[in-house]
């Protein structure tokens, strides 16, 4: 054989063994569907685009990432994701809490510190967090990633209230889960549940007279423009997860549950930091942009005042809850004072 028709054959192979590797790679190689509550940028997006650079720079996989608005509420990007039709969501116990009962336990009052760094080893160290949630999430279907803050929670109100008396008659939109229903009517006011798409448009035509988000969501959101006294009454932490369709995440091979854990935890550790001096940027931004914004910080005395209203709200989270409940609160009790 010449050794030209000895390259082609080799050639020829070569080509032949290419190609069956390249069939071999798309035969492996998956596009995912992931979606999340929030806008470009936001904590959600941050995270989102990270677990997907993990994924993308660690597999043949592709990961599409679906923003607020694009496949729906909250609510559905979770049914959704329950049906299959989504590979992963984000979704904040604000809304899971009405499907998990348990999950609604980040809505008692005064029961996280405010602290950021004690918050953050909280959620790397609680067994309430890694162990316990994520066999509530999978007896919904879902395999629980992570959970994660976005940031503390500021009411934002028509009037700068400090007191639970000056809360009366104030119709304050919540997240749709019971306990926060329960947590605004302790603290005096007249809790009104809305989905996210309703909230803006609420303030502006004065159906609601206030909310409550982190700095940089009212910033971003520009509820300031419509609901412009912030009050500060360090009450909680805007805590949120993600999470995957747990009959997709079992049917994955090992190395691509690897690689899914993986990307949560990178995601994780980026989003740490992501929010760390963010709130007050955020509060900076708003503060320039508009002159009508007030900003309360209570003190002691006045936190005190919805401090003791806080044990009225742990109780209905009981009665909510049941027993599974109450082990997960004690559970979370204990993990709080490891880490403080
Ligand atoms: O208030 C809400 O509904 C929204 N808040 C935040 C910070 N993220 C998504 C959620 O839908």
């Amino acid at each position: 054989m010449s050794s030209m028709s000895k390259f082609k054959k080799l050639a020829g192979l070569s080509a032949f063994a290419f190609a069956a590797m390249t069939a071999a790679n798309s035969v492996n190689a998956a596009s995912w569907r992931y979606a999340h509550e929030e806008y470009e940028g936001d904590v959600q997006d941050v995270y989102a685009y990270k677990f997907k650079e993990y994924i993308e720079d660690n597999s043949d996989h592709t990961l599409q990432v679906y923003r607020f608005g694009e496949l729906g509420e909250s609510d559905d990007i979770m049914e959704q994701t329950q049906a299959g039709i989504l590979n992963f969501v984000n979704q904040s116990p604000g809304f899971t809490g009405a499907l998990i009962p348990e999950a609604q336990i980040f809505f008692i009052p005064y029961l996280m510190p405010t602290d950021m760094d004690t918050v953050i080893k909280f959620f790397r160290e609680s067994k309430a967090i890694n162990e316990d949630f994520p066999k509530l999430y999978a007896d919904q279907g879902l395999e629980l990633l992570q959970m994660y803050p976005e940031g503390e929670f500021v009411i934002t109100l028509d009037e700068p209230v400090t007191t639970p008396e000056g809360m009366k008659n104030k119709k304050i939109r919540v997240m749709t889960n019971p306990l926060l229903s329960e947590t605004y009517s302790a603290f005096g006011a007249t809790p009104t549940p809305l989905p996210w798409g309703e909230v803006y448009g609420a303030l502006q035509t004065n159906m609601i007279n206030g909310q409550e988000n982190p700095i940089f969501w009212i910033e971003s959101g520009g509820l300031y423009e419509v609901s412009p006294n912030l009050i500060f009454t360090g009450h909680g932490w805007f805590t949120t997860a993600t999470m995957a369709n747990k009959n997709f995440y079992d049917g994955l091979a090992d190395k691509d549950k690897e690689l899914v854990q993986e990307a949560a935890d990178y995601a994780f550790e980026k989003i740490i930091k992501h929010i760390d001096g963010l709130a007050d940027e955020a509060l900076a931004k708003i503060q320039e942009s508009s002159d009508e914004v007030t900003v309360t910080r209570l003190n002691e005395e006045q936190i005190k005042a919805f401090k003791d209203r806080a044990p009225q709200v742990e109780k209905k989270f009981i009665e909510m809850a049941g027993q599974g409940g109450q082990d997960l609160l004690d559970q979370f009790k204990k993990d709080l004072k490891a880490v403080q």
